[in-house]
């Protein structure tokens, strides 16, 4: 199971009810039979053993009041916290009351993935003093920030990380860290060190903090707590350069006992919350999740062309007859509203949504988009014990947003500033950035976000259209395509211009002289195959399965990720051989 199960304000009785049943069947303890929670982060284990949690010490152990004297007696420290902190969604409240007065934010962007996000940017920007360690510059929460720490990413560091499945595996530096960037663990000890605990915090290798770790995990563990790594405190630096993936706990429970002081299992009663009553103004439900291609908060996977190829826009998915009902179209914009806030998506119309649901991307964010913000619009509510917040079902309604006239902008490097308008979104391409923008009223302002150089405009007053391009000797470095009634050409060969030493001679016409194959949306984003290219493939080569497919065109045959599209094209091409 996965975040429509935990990500509910009733997940901790959701998953009892599954862990309920597994037990109850006997389904535990053996091979692919049991309860599994498939949580997303990389190191999300990992981050759980090493106490990463506001409920949780180190090592799997609570605050019980024998844990805590024990965590005390291996650190020496006399003066433990003796109750769990706020978990994420009550610290941002407490922040927003003025209680927290300074908050240090590490590797996660609260001000785009919290829900109510609007408000979590607001306490963010009330708050005295806020440090942000991140692996990029700015971000939507680092724009708040009084200290910046510049962090090393994970391809530039070195420790462990443990998978959801309890492998633990060395990960190992390829490249060198940028600038002044350090790894979090080095960060964390010089602030220790600085508030003057030189000898706690005097780790010099992760392999100091690993050995300690493991210490930890054996320390008065007569086996009760089944997090323990014994073997590994005593390895010296060599041995811990070398180690090779191991999976922590053997086969748990295989044996019938459990982690409770009788070691029996125990069924923990549930209960089903009744459905909420439909509300008359928020007519419809609100689900929020990822796309393929991009991750998170998109501070790393924005940057990447090809992986904005898949789904270039935050896009707001309704079903056909809601559509119809409201007057929205496939392609036009619409203002998708919750008590929260409101934000401006692309309606995307799809029999393979639920009718009476919504469903937008988590991704987009201040510097990615104007609008196509999910997290401004989930409840700041969560579960009353994991305290996961209900991110899957929102009350919310949707309407159609006119506006007077569209365009893009595509520009060498970045703009300067986001385009004020209605509504904006970010698309990163070969060799620079793209803005598709949507507005009402005079588009001349967009004129502003244009860089110097030489000018080339062409203006078609019938069709509210004007074209600009901006060089620098024979080179493209902006172009500005805009109109209300016209049509735009696509941007891919305007894009492609930019990598251009001279550019062509028909630029403001938008396209190549001659005639032009269109491929159609990217689908296999490794080897650049479009829709239409793969649609007259399986039609023309009578291609029958996914590998035909590859073989033809290359399409799936690198990451994979594409494979269930084609898949999905073969059956509704109608030619798939049934496996
Ligand atoms: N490409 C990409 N992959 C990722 C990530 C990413 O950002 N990008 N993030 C990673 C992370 S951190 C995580 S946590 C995972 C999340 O991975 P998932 O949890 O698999 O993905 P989500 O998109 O959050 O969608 C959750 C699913 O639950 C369904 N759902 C909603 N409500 C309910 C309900 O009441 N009951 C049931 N049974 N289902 C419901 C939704 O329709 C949706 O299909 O993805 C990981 N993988
Ligand atoms: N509405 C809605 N909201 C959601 C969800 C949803 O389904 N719906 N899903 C939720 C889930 S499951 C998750 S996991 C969260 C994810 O939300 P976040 O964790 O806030 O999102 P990320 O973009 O992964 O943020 C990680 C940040 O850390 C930086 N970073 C990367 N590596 C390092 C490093 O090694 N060190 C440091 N210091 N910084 C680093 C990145 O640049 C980025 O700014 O979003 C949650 N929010
Ligand atoms: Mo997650």
């Amino acid at each position: 199971f996965s975040q429509g199960v935990n990500q509910s304000l009733s997940g901790t009785d959701q998953v009892n009810a599954i862990t309920n049943l597994h037990l109850a069947t006997g389904r535990i303890g053996k091979p692919g039979a049991a309860p599994f929670s498939i949580t997303g982060q990389p190191n999300a284990m990992g981050g759980r053993e090493v106490g990463g949690l506001a409920s949780s010490l180190a090592a799997h152990m609570d605050f019980a009041p024998a844990n805590v004297a024990r965590a005390a007696r291996f650190w020496a420290a006399p003066n433990m916290a003796t109750k769990p902190g706020l978990k994420a969604v009550d610290l941002f409240r407490e922040l927003g009351n003025g209680r927290i007065k300074a908050l240090w934010v590490m590797a996660t962007n609260p001000a785009v993935s919290m829900p109510d996000a609007g408000r979590v940017r607001e306490a963010l920007a009330a708050c005295s003093f806020v440090v942000v360690s991140d692996v990029i510059e700015t971000t939507d929460t680092s724009v708040h920030a009084h200290v910046r720490l510049p962090a090393a990413a994970w391809g530039e560091k070195d420790g462990t990380v443990t998978n959801s499945d309890r492998t633990i595996s060395r990960q190992r530096a390829f490249m060198a860290a940028p600038g002044d960037a350090k790894p979090d663990w080095w960060i964390i000890a010089e602030v220790g060190r600085r508030m003057g605990w030189k000898t706690a915090f005097s780790y010099d290798r992760p392999a100091e903090i690993w050995r300690e770790h493991c210490r930890l995990s054996a320390y008065e563990n007569d086996g009760t707590r089944l997090f323990a790594l014994p073997g590994h405190a005593a390895k010296g630096n060599a041995e811990y350069d070398a180690m090779t993936p191991f999976r922590w706990g053997g086969a748990p429970f295989a044996d019938g006992r459990f982690s409770t002081p009788d070691g029996r299992a125990r069924l923990v009663p549930v209960g089903q919350k009744p459905v909420a009553a439909q509300l008359a103004r928020w007519p419809m439900t609100l689900n929020t999740g990822r796309y393929r291609d991009q991750w998170h908060t998109m501070t790393r996977t924005g940057l990447s062309p090809k992986l904005a190829r898949h789904r270039e826009e935050p896009l707001v998915e309704i079903h056909p007859d809601d559509a119809v009902r409201l007057g929205i179209v496939d392609g036009g914009l619409a203002r998708v509203t919750t008590p929260q806030g409101d934000s401006v998506f692309r309606a995307s119309v799809v029999a393979t949504q639920r009718i009476g649901e919504l469903f937008v991307p988590i991704h987009w964010t201040d510097r990615t988009a104007t609008g196509g913000r999910a997290g401004l619009l989930p409840r700041p509510l969560a579960d009353p014990v994991s305290g996961q917040p209900g991110f899957k079902s929102t009350p919310v309604r949707i309407e159609a947003v006119a506006t007077e006239w569209r365009g893009f902008v595509v520009v060498r490097g970045e703009l300067a500033s986001r385009p004020d308008c209605l509504w904006a979104t970010r698309v990163a391409v070969p060799g620079g950035t793209a803005w598709d923008m949507a507005g009402n009223g005079d588009a001349a302002a967009l004129d502003a976000l244009l860089p110097k150089g030489q000018r080339i405009e062409a203006v078609d007053a019938a069709r509210g259209s004007r074209r600009v391009a901006i060089l620098e000797g024979s080179r493209l470095t902006a172009v500005l395509f805009v109109t209300r009634d016209g049509t735009l050409p696509p941007r891919d060969w305007l894009v492609a211009q930019l990598s251009e030493a001279v550019v062509a001679p028909t630029l403001l016409a938008g396209r190549a002289p001659g005639v032009q194959v269109d491929r159609g949306p990217i689908v296999c984003a490794c080897f650049d195959v479009g829709l239409k290219i793969i649609l007259a493939a399986i039609a023309d080569q009578h291609l029958a399965d996914v590998p035909a497919i590859g073989a033809a065109l290359k399409a799936g045959t690198n990451c994979g990720s594409c494979r269930p599209a084609l898949a999905k094209l073969l059956v509704t091409q109608g030619s798939a051989h049934v496996a």
